[in-house]
């Protein structure tokens, strides 16, 4: 019999188990390479296609480095706190923890048949209480340093979910799970002060090796705008308020003033007779998401009745109220300079305020269509007593030290990014480690007493009025106090949980260090393997869970727990795999594609090469059977240079003929290269290249069909090891050092080059990398498309770059 991948593919994941293949060294002298996947939400309806599209790339680089002298981890957890458990719990009953480790089974199994090549001994699930305790105990540290804060805050409230969430959890008004109407309410929420890390989390985006796109995204997500906080006077009011503006130096173009609807100062400045108007609004706004007013497009606003005064012209102006002003940016109102912005702009024109131009395009360079208003370009201040013939930056800067000379105003800078909300009113996640005594106050939890369990209990379902199922278990809720730790008194445990995203914003810490009960990780442990070498994961979690592993990262720097500030060195994303109809994959739409299904009629080998085969890495693709099918037969064919059908052994101990050896040698150090830079396609295109040549020159020599299936080991590692035992290799291929390349051999004989005419490119010619200038030409006068323009002439001017291109002038 020839080869059966369903036998092989087993025999050898056994074979890695036995012989604990991949398991990290604890401690080694050789260099460290920590490759990381995103770890999956065990859910019950097990893994699909694009788990393992994104489990390929980095168990490719996992493979290739190890076989490279690297000490490698590559670990695999599961990220097991969360929703999708808890809604399943409340509909039927079984506790979350036994769907969890139904599902997690389930998925150890599957990524197992995959020839995944984890270290298994370092496994974690963040439900667990030996994992969630050092949760609890990243909490406490964020806690003692004043960043997790209570606040009643304006929340996402999902009434379908009886849960608040996070920004990054709502998408076009609806949670990120489920497609449930998200609204805004008051509540009093945990919340962790990211926002004292704004800077750093901006400025050391330069400090990793990130796809640009990604970096630009957290960069918007963080906001920063350089401006100033300008104070204005109330007529007929001892108060004054403030602004934000990034346009100091429009400040003689203010017509209005808007104030966020829930400004504090609303209730008080209105004046009688806009009374219920304006109260009418507030209430309404007060039913809008914050993502529906940043999106109508139709200004609505109300005027107050009240009027500020221009702090340099001593100037009346209407202060009105506009859901357009968001209360938690900046100071929730603003100046408005209907001239020079287009929101402001529009507010105008519909209520009819007044509009001054204050800059116009500047003489030279102009034309930004600076003729109507709004004109948002650069230009030279006009209408703008001493700021008048300035730049738009100088007048900024004139401004700025105006203002703050006459105590109107001061320098400030702004961030979009909010404080992170980080309490859900659930059951299925990490108990927050605080007590709230009625005399000693609130206090974290001493840390000998962590974990603090999750308590069971009957009932899953939060209440419609926001209390967590945790409330109502008393025994567990009261707390009576100690020495030390309100003494004499009666706590009450907090009953809120943490979200989803706190067990994953340290976990790739854990795994340095998993089976560590004194301490999250050892300082060794994170000295040696941190920063992960390469992240490999979806693009989806920009500004959620890639934000907040740095930011925990960043604080547990600062409490000297961890020397490096970044977590991930470098990261990837890989491309969704669509259904064969080029859409999304879906249970509803039908095109699903199941890897066990799949892997049953293919073999896993097959399915991780096809993936790698597809496309770059960080496209969408199709998934295609033929496709599929294509590459399986390319593994045959490997296979059948090797065994036949029927069994025997038919490779050779021959010499290689020149050419096929030169083939050889360019296709390692392809695969090397591509390999390096995550190009998997075009490696798997070398190799196929190099089958082809071999099948032709009837070479069946160990001489290539060894270091042929070490290369192909990293995409399709259990043929690797079938061929490699029968090839007579050493070992375990997926351990066999990796093979070298002779550069000499890799050098091109030929090369094709292209032919222009007149600068216009009119065809290719290939010859000798060597080839003189009288051979180019010769050459050249060959290809038809070149001819036809030449027209028989000679050309009047040559320039000819051996090698790389041939430029013929003719008048
Ligand atoms: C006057 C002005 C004139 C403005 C002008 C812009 C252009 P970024 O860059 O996003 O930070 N703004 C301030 N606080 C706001 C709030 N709470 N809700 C809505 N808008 C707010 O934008 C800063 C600008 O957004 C500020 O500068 C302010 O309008 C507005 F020609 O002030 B500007």
């Amino acid at each position: 019999m020839g080869l059966n991948f369903s036998e092989y593919e087993s025999k050898w994941q056994k074979k890695w188990a036995e012989a604990k293949a991949f398991q990290a060294e604890t401690t080694s002298a050789k260099p460290k390479y920590y490759a990381l996947d995103m770890f999956p939400y065990p859910s019950g309806s097990g893994l699909h296609i694009g788990h393992m599209a994104s489990y390929t790339p980095g168990d490719i680089v996992s493979r290739y480095k190890r076989v490279n002298g690297f000490n490698v981890l590559h670990p695999m957890g599961y990220d097991a706190f969360g929703l999708p458990a808890e809604q399943y719990a409340i509909q039927t009953g079984i506790h979350p923890a036994i769907t969890t480790d139904k599902a997690i089974a389930s998925f150890r199994k599957t990524l197992q048949s995959f020839g995944f090549s984890f270290d298994w001994s370092r496994e974690i699930s963040t439900c667990e209480p030996k994992y969630y305790k050092w949760t609890q105990f990243i909490f406490l540290k964020l806690y003692e340093r004043g960043l997790a804060y209570q606040k009643e805050v304006p929340v996402n409230w999902c009434p379908a979910l009886k849960t608040v969430l996070a920004n990054d959890e709502v998408i076009d008004g609806k949670s990120e799970r489920g497609g449930h109407p998200v609204i805004r309410v008051p509540m009093k929420q945990w919340m962790l002060k990211i926002t004292d890390y704004a800077e750093r989390l901006l400025n050391d985006l330069d400090k990793v090796d990130w796809p640009e796109r990604t970096k630009e995204a957290q960069r918007n997500w963080i906001g920063k705008s350089e401006g100033a906080r300008i104070t204005f006077k109330i007529e007929g009011e001892s108060e004054t308020f403030e602004v934000f503006t990034t346009r100091p130096d429009t400040l003689f173009g203010v017509t209005f003033m808007v104030m966020a609807p829930e400004h504090p100062l609303v209730k008080k400045i209105t004046s009688q007779p806009q009374h219920a108007a304006v109260e009418d609004y507030v209430l309404a706004t007060s039913r809008k998401s914050e993502v529906d007013r940043k999106a109508t497009t139709d200004k609505t606003g109300v005027f107050t009745g009240a009027h500020a005064l221009h702090p340099i012209t001593g100037e009346k102006i209407e202060i009105w109220i506009a859901d357009y002003v968001l209360t938690d940016y900046g100071t929730g109102a603003i100046m408005a300079v209907p001239g020079h912005d287009a929101r402001d702009f529009e507010f105008a024109k519909k209520f009819n305020l007044p509009v001054k131009r204050v800059l116009s395009p500047a003489a030279s360079g102009g034309g930004e269509g600076g003729d109507e208003l709004p004109f948002e370009g650069e230009g030279t201040l006009v209408n703008s007593d001493f700021l008048n013939g300035l730049s738009k930056a100088e007048a900024i800067k004139k401004m700025l030290s105006h203002l703050e000379s006459k105590k109107l105003g001061i320098r400030e800078v702004q961030y979009k990014l909010r404080d992170w909300l980080f309490s859900r009113q659930r059951y299925w996640g990490e108990p927050f480690p605080i007590v709230n005594f009625p005399k000693a106050g609130q206090l974290g939890v001493p840390v000998n007493e962590l974990p603090v369990m999750l308590p069971e209990v009957a009932d899953y379902e939060p209440s419609d009025s926001g209390e967590a199922p945790l409330a109502k278990i008393a025994d567990w809720v009261n707390y009576a106090g100690k020495p030390g730790f309100g003494e004499g008194e009666q706590g009450r445990r907090e009953t809120d949980t943490m979200p989803g995203a706190a067990g994953s914003s340290w976990y790739f810490l854990r795994y340095i260090d998993p089976n560590n009960d004194k301490a999250p990780f050892s300082p060794d442990a994170e000295k040696y393997w941190m920063p992960v070498d390469l992240y490999v994961g979806g693009p989806e979690h920009t500004v959620g869970h890639l934000l907040y592993s740095r930011f925990w990262m960043k604080v547990l720097f600062d409490v000297g727990l961890v020397t490096h500030d970044e977590p991930f060195k470098k990261l990837a994303h890989q491309g969704m795999i669509l259904g064969p109809d080029g859409q999304k994959m879906s249970k509803s739409r039908g095109n699903v594609i199941s890897p066990e299904e799949i892997a049953k009629t293919h073999g896993a080998d097959s399915i991780r090469t096809f993936i790698s085969f597809m496309g770059p890495l960080d496209t969408d693709k199709p998934w295609s059977p033929t496709g599929i099918d294509g590459v399986k037969r390319f593994l045959d064919r490997v296979g059948r240079l090797v065994v036949t059908d029927d069994g025997q052994y038919v490779a050779t101990k021959d010499a290689l003929p020149p050419a096929t050896e030169k083939l050889l040698h360019k296709t390692i150090k392809k695969v090397t290269e591509d390999i390096e830079s995550m190009s998997f396609n075009t490696a798997i295109a070398a190799m196929m290249i190099l089958v082809n040549d071999l099948y032709k020159a009837e070479c069946r020599s160990e001489l290539a069909l060894k270091p042929l299936t070490q290369i192909l080991a990293p995409f399709a590692p259990h043929l690797a090891e079938e061929l490699w035992e029968k090839l007579g290799g050493t070992g375990l291929c997926s351990l066999a050092p990796w093979p070298k390349y002779d550069s000499t051999l890799c050098a091109d004989d030929t090369v094709t080059i292209g032919v222009q005419v007149n600068g216009k490119m009119r065809g290719t010619i290939e010859l000798g990398v060597t080839a003189s200038e009288e051979e180019a030409l010769a050459a050249a006068k060959e290809v038809s498309t070149v001819a036809a323009v030449l027209a028989g002439k000679n050309p009047d001017k040559v320039i000819y770059k051996a090698g790389k291109i041939l430029n013929l002038i003719v008048k």
